[in-house]
Formats: C-alpha cells, sequence, structure tokens
C-alpha cells in the first residue's frame, strides 16, 4: 500500500479488525482522577458492568486505563497501575470475546497487560518509553501512537504551533519511523492526533478540521474527543458529562476528514451519528 490509500484493515494481536465503517473505543478509566469519569468504576465489578453498557451501546473495542492523562495529572508508580488495570483486564477477558486495548505510557503495564490478554496497546506518549517497541513488536499486538508534546504534568503550559496540523502529521510520522525501525509491522499501528494534548482549543478545532492531513501516514487515525475541555468551552461551559452530542459533532466532522476510530464514553450517541453521517456521506460519494 502506497502512502495516502485509506487501510483496510487494521493488525491487533489475534486478527484483523476491519475499518469499512468507523470503529468506537469504549473507555473504560479505572482510575480515582480521571476528569469525567473518575473513580466511578475502579472495582472489577464496576467495570464489567461498565463495560457490559458499552459493548451494548456498540463498542467495538474496550480501551482500559490505569492512570490519568488530564492536563497537569501526576503520572503514578508502575505497582499501581498494573493494580488497577491486571484485575479488570483479565476478568474482561474471560468474559468477552472483543478485543481489549490498553492505555499506559509504560512498556512494563503493557507487558503485564498483553499477559493477560490485551489486543492492543494504547500510548499517548507514542513509544517514548524505550522498552515499548520491544514488548508491542514481540507481543504483535496493535498499537495506537498518540501525538503530544511534554507529558501530561507539562503539556498545556504554552502550546504553540506554526501550523497545528502539518507538524502534528511530520511529529507522527517520526514516531511511525521509530515504531517501523523497532521491528513493529506497519498494519499494526494506527495514529492519533493526540486531541487536548499539548493543544489549545483552537489547536484542537484546527486540527480536526485538517484531519485529513494525517492521512498522507498512510495509517488509519484514531480520534478521542471524547467529552474534552474544549468541547465545554465551545459550549459556553457545558460540565464534562454534558458534552456527548458535541462529542459526537466532533466525530463526525473527523470522519469526514477521514478517522476510522474513535475513543469515546457515550458510545450509543457516537454510533448513531457516525452511522447516519456515512450512509449521506456514501450517497453523496456515488454521485446520486
Ligand atoms: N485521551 C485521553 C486518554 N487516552 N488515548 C488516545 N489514543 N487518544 C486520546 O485522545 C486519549 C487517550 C484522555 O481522556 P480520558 O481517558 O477520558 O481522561 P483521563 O486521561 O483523565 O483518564
Amino acid at each position: 500500500m502506497t502512502r495516502g490509500e485509506a487501510p483496510v484493515v487494521w493488525r491487533i494481536r489475534g486478527g484483523a479488525l476491519p475499518l469499512d465503517r468507523p470503529l468506537l473505543m469504549g473507555i473504560l478509566n479505572l482510575t480515582p482522577d480521571s476528569f469525567s469519569d473518575g473513580g466511578r468504576f475502579q472495582t472489577p465489578e464496576h467495570a464489567l458492568r461498565r463495560a457490559e453498557e458499552m459493548i451494548e451501546e456498540g463498542a467495538d473495542l474496550l480501551d482500559l486505563g490505569g492512570e490519568s492523562t488530564r492536563p497537569g495529572a501526576a503520572g503514578i508508580a508502575e505497582a499501581e497501575e498494573i493494580a488497577r488495570v491486571v484485575p479488570v483486564l483479565r476478568a474482561l477477558r474471560a468474559r468477552f470475546d472483543l478485543p481489549l486495548s490498553v492505555d499506559t505510557r509504560k512498556a512494563s503495564v503493557a507487558r503485564a497487560a498483553i499477559d493477560e490478554g490485551a489486543d492492543v496497546v494504547n500510548d499517548v506518549s507514542a513509544l517514548g518509553d524505550p522498552e515499548m517497541a520491544s514488548v508491542v513488536a514481540a507481543a504483535g499486538v496493535g498499537v495506537v501512537l498518540m501525538h503530544m508534546r511534554g507529558t501530561p504534568e507539562t503539556m498545556q503550559a504554552d502550546p504553540r504551533y506554526d501550523d497545528v496540523a502539518g507538524e502534528v502529521t511530520a511529529e507522527l510520522s517520526a514516531a511511525l519511523e521509530r515504531a517501523l525501525g523497532a521491528g513493529i509491522e506497519a498494519e499494526r499501528v494506527v495514529v492519533d492526533p493526540g486531541i487536548g494534548f499539548a493543544k489549545t482549543g483552537e489547536h484542537n478545532v484546527e486540527l480536526i478540521a485538517k484531519l485529513d492531513r494525517l492521512l498522507e501516514l498512510g495509517r488509519p487515525i484514531l480520534l478521542g474527543p471524547s467529552r474534552k475541555a474544549f468541547l465545554g468551552a465551545l459550549l459556553g461551559g457545558a460540565p464534562a458529562e454534558e458534552r456527548a452530542v458535541a462529542t459526537a459533532a466532533a466525530c463526525v466532522m473527523g470522519r469526514l476528514r477521514g478517522a476510522a476510530l474513535f475513543r469515546v464514553h457515550d458510545v450509543r450517541p457516537v454510533r448513531e451519528a457516525l452511522v447516519v453521517a456515512d450512509a449521506i456521506h456514501r450517497q453523496r460519494s456515488r454521485g446520486s
């Protein structure tokens, strides 16, 4: 496949996910402090119930995170992160068939999750941990490389770009080259512009408006605008739990610019919005 063509599948552990329709990654935060749902799904029982709800609403895969990466969040110890993620991953793996992703920046956490059956590593630092690439390559899992500058603790200090879409694309291209150089197969990589990570509200809006620039990387694009602060600001201060419709609007616009996967809390409204948007868009592409 040459750069610029849309990939038709994403290879993850144990198979390939077809990308002929938008795929929804349901967010399962196993944290006490996530910005919109912290502390709600920390026990395996609560997490299982939430997972079940998201699957019923149409989630195609689930993303489990043990560390909040909201702006200003301090990192947590590896043992703590493993203790949050592994019991839930084990319970989900025993119960459900769908692909499971682990949202982590630490190679040790990724390895522990892979040992429990994780199929994807979602790394907001795009292989920042020097051990991460070899863990991903050896396990043959899928990987999400997300764009960020700095760390969650520092990233919102003063983000500056001359051309946000161009610079994010170039920096993701470098991350993709690092991944390939470390032996990760291109077909296993998904790229993500990192909405809200070292970006102002204007940067986030411009990135979604110009998301098609990322298509030149030749990899599927994942978009994660879910309930984020820029949506609240656009709505004049709506709290996180009242941003589902705004999230759906951002996902539809991202879809029209080429996004293939969507990481969201509110699975049902986003799925419904994308089904309708895709049907209308297909009709328009047929030219009738
Ligand atoms: N956003 C968050 C966390 N992980 N991963 C990818 N690939 N893309 C994203 O946009 C992304 C991500 C932050 O959102 P959330 O998980 O809801 O909050 P918190 O980090 O506070 O747990």
